[in-house]
């Protein structure tokens, strides 16, 4: 079976080469993150660092930097990695392990049910436990000034919502998230946000608005194509 580790890591190629040709390496230029201490997340897997919008933006690959510089949560304990799934020596169970931000990932039997909105990949990652004041910075390479579409790879026990902020300023208002019934009843927003972005580095921050019991797996960003009347 595909999982999204195997897919991702085919993706990461193209990505890679769209990263070597910009500006992925120089400071950041938004006047909002000059005096940002965090960094882009890296490993094997999330390869290309900083993420590059148009793209997409894997939720689990916020920033390092710690509590109240890369994320802010009300929980200490990271409820998924460690938690949830036991610290058995895998990449899968131990991601992000030693931070607060609860962290798990889509499981045979559980995500991939039929009852799915739209079909996950196996193995990939999600923000959970999610709770109102919480947040989780990007930093996102921007290749080309544009507005964009938004779209939302998530889920939600209940009716939530988010917001997006670009270099601390609120570019979308609370976001509403519909249940999805259930946790591992996984959707795609589409049309869930138009942003407009200007070419660069920015700090991208997810916060959580309302309470939905919402996981959030990863954002599109696409430009934003006008209907034609
Ligand atoms: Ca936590
Ligand atoms: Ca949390």
């Amino acid at each position: 079976m595909k999982t999204f580790l195997s897919t991702l890591s085919s993706a990461g190629i193209g990505i890679f080469f769209l990263a070597s040709c910009s500006t992925a390496t120089s400071p950041a230029t938004s006047p909002a993150s000059k005096d940002y201490q965090g960094e882009p997340f890296k490993d094997n897997t999330f390869a290309v660092a900083p993420q590059t919008i148009p793209g997409r933006v894997m939720c689990a690959a916020y920033d390092l930097g710690g509590e109240g510089i890369a994320y802010h949560e009300t929980t200490e304990k990271n409820h998924g990695s460690g938690g949830l799934n036991p610290a058995d020596g895998s990449y899968l169970n131990e991601f992000r392990i030693s931070e607060a931000v609860d962290i798990s990932y889509t499981k045979e039997g559980l995500d991939d049910t039929p009852d799915n909105l739209a079909a996950p990949d196996l193995g990939m990652f999600y923000i959970g436990w999610t709770d109102p004041g919480e947040w989780v910075n990007y930093t996102v390479d921007v290749t080309e000034t544009g507005t964009y579409s938004v779209q939302f790879f998530c889920s939600a026990e209940t009716d939530g919502a988010v917001s997006l902020s670009v270099d601390d300023e609120d570019v979308t208002g609370n976001l509403p998230v519909a249940s999805t019934g259930s946790p591992h009843r996984w959707n795609l927003l589409t049309d869930f946000a138009e942003v407009r972005l200007e070419k660069g580095l920015h700090i991208l921050t997810l916060h959580t608005q309302e309470a939905g019991k919402m996981n959030y797996a990863w954002f599109n960003f696409t430009p934003f194509i006008p209907n034609r009347v």
